[in-house]
């Protein structure tokens, strides 16, 4: 965890800005007035670059303590601790960044102007310059993900339900009504966050229009080694290339549903009602594999079955996870990453129950904070955790300004990537299942994964959509939860199951919203991680199909990883884009290929069916 560069989740550095533009020249006034004006040099700049990451790493483990009890342990006082050390950090950052504008004229060398870009664009959230401002919007951040962290839903007998007891239900029922009452239940939790989340929007966006950017989104933007509208414009593309995907599962799905709750209640040409998908934000399709399962091709075994018949408890699962990565040649967590990790929700208090995570001291204090469920899809998401610690160990001797990933959407990436090698083979390598299934329940598998990770390609952009009209200002407070739904319906094709006014929040019911953390990321991750697991395959000479292949026990495949992961952010993501895949480009023709006997299965079954929404 690392709030500046927050790599991996949770807390949200609050920088104030003193007015200076972070990428305009400082304001110079007194300029022919001696010596003290004239143009620091480049050895002021590198002495510059190693107090300052002193400093930062001193802070970052101070603000890393006091956010990880303020999320596993909430009350009004780790709250206000976790507010407060964020605001002292964010004094810190402010006055640095103003330093830093001292050398946008001074002829340094790459690598120290790098660093110095690193930390004028390392905010999530600025602040204004004003103090009181700075205060009111940490006290906000730590608010918003406290009042997530607690939320919970009564039913009418009494009985109090959590997320993730929700979430239960959510992916099991088949019961419509039910459904719709935990959908509802949870999404109601997040109406009292809306007038907080305004005045935050209003507040990040003062401080980033003091720091030279039209608003909170614009910084959000900047960040990607590009220039942040063809940034926006790549996505663009991206999103038009793997959208026949997305619609042709789109409409399968709808038509299964249809068939098991009724055309009444899934009309053939809208969209899908947000609460039948197994998922509470519909946002990963998984758990209705059953409903869609093609005939003749189920593989015939689901993970979650495979851990409860093993006797897997969540120790074992991410000691199992674990065992992935050291295959490749990483070394094993340590000690203290046993001892100090949460796995198990507590019985005694609220916690943040949203995966994440940290990385303590950039030295070895590696956790994850995790409520586990013992199930496949939680199998999956404990090694996109591992995925962030092995990443922050494998950059920890980088400087600390370079001490992230790529872009956001590697570190959302690398624990995926090794997901996509736990296939049958593997299962069965490490004995949790009996007998592979042969290549005529290969189609099973393929619906099971699209229904996780094609399913998820809209959402993942279109939370950010959202945020950034919401930072822009053309999404006004009063449409705050019209555009919402607009938005959902464009790109996923889904709609609330009731109707919802002003009053409700739902965006806010999605944990990135009210954690403040950018969305974009798991967009990135999506078409990323298919490039990785065909490069990976291809150097551990898997010549299987590339949905069959894994890359356990190979070295090879681990060398190449860990020479990405080991450059951190020190060069620009294109780089290291091509350091593991040859090539410096984004590429959705991956995620494509591997899905394709897939979407040759939809267009024959969708054939005469009437697409769209
Ligand atoms: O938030 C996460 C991770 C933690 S970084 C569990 N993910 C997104 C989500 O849950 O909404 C992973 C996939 C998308
Ligand atoms: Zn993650």
């Amino acid at each position: 965890m690392k709030p500046i560069f927050q790599p991996t989740l949770v807390a949200v550095l609050v920088a104030a800005g003193l007015g200076l533009a972070a990428c305009k020249p400082a304001p110079q006034n007194h300029e022919t007035q001696g010596s003290a004006d004239v143009a620091p040099t480049s050895e002021q700049a590198k002495a510059f670059v190693a107090k300052a990451s002193e400093e930062t790493r001193q802070l970052l483990l101070q603000v890393n303590r006091a956010d990880w009890i303020a999320n596993t342990y909430i009350t009004d006082d780790t709250e206000a601790l976790s507010a407060e050390f964020n605001q002292k950090m964010t004094e810190a950052v402010v006055r640095m960044a103003n330093e830093a504008a001292r050398f946008n004229d001074t002829q340094v060398d790459a690598d120290t102007r790098r660093q110095l870009d690193k930390l004028k664009l390392a905010l999530t959230l600025a602040a204004p310059k004003d103090p009181a401002k700075t205060e009111e919007l940490a006290g906000i951040v730590a608010k918003l993900n406290g009042m997530y962290g607690k939320g919970k839903y009564t039913k009418e007998d009494g009985t109090v339900m959590a997320l993730g007891d929700m979430s239960s239900v959510m992916a099991s029922s088949r019961n419509y009504d039910e459904q719709l009452e935990m959908w509802k239940g949870w999404h109601d939790t997040a109406a009292p966050m809306k007038p907080l989340y305004v005045r935050q929007v209003e507040l990040a966006n003062e401080g980033a229009r003091e720091l030279g950017y039209a608003d909170t989104g614009a910084l959000w933007r900047s960040k990607y080694d590009m220039d942040a509208d063809a940034f926006a414009a790549e996505l663009d593309k991206q999103w038009a290339a793997v959208k026949p995907l997305y619609d042709a599962l789109h409409c399968h799905v709808r038509a299964k549903l249809g068939e098991k709750y009724g055309t009444d209640k899934v009309p053939q040409d809208k969209p899908i009602p947000a609460h039948l998908l197994g998922n509470m934000w519909a946002q990963a399709w998984g758990n209705i594999y059953d409903l869609v399962a093609p005939v003749n091709s189920d593989p015939g075994y689901d993970v979650t079955q495979l851990l409860a018949d093993k006797g897997y408890d969540e120790l074992k699962m991410v000691k199992g996870a674990e065992g992935f990565f050291t295959s490749l040649g990483f070394a094993p967590l340590p000690e203290t990453f046993w001892a100090r990790s949460q796995f198990v929700k507590p019985r005694d208090r609220d916690v943040v129950c949203h995966a994440s995570a940290w990385d303590l001291d950039a030295k070895d204090d590696l956790r994850i904070k995790m409520c586990i469920q013992k199930t496949g899809e939680e199998f999956a998401v404990i090694h996109h955790e591992l995925g962030h610690n092995f990443y922050q160990r494998a950059y920890k001797d980088q400087p600390v300004f370079y001490q992230d990933s790529a872009n956001d959407g590697f570190h959302e990436a690398i624990g995926d990537t090794i997901a996509l090698s736990v296939t049958p083979k593997y299962l069965q390598q490490i004995g949790l299942l009996e007998q592979v299934p042969d290549e005529s329940k290969d189609l099973g598998l393929l619906m099971k994964m699209a229904l996780d990770k094609v399913a998820f390609l809209p959402f993942g952009l279109l939370v950010d959509q959202w945020r950034w009209q919401v930072f822009s200002g053309q999404i006004k407070p009063e449409q705050y939860n019209q555009a919402w739904w607009q938005l959902r319906e464009k790109y996923q094709g889904v709609a609330a199951p009731v109707a919802r006014t002003e009053a409700d929040f739902d965006a806010g019911a999605k944990y990135h919203v009210p954690g403040n953390t950018p969305y974009t990321r798991y967009f990135l991750a999506h078409i990323l991680q298919f490039q990785f697991h065909k490069a990976l395959c291809d150097i551990a000479q898997d010549a299987g199909p590339v949905h069959r292949c894994s890359i356990y026990n190979s070295k090879e495949a681990g060398t190449a990883l860990n020479k990405m992961l080991e450059m951190g952010a020190s060069k620009p993501w294109q780089e290291a884009l091509q350091s593991l895949t040859g090539k410096p480009e984004m590429d959705s023709s991956a995620i494509l290929a591997y899905f394709a006997p897939l979407k040759t299965y939809l267009d024959e079954q969708n054939k005469g069916r009437s697409c769209g929404w």
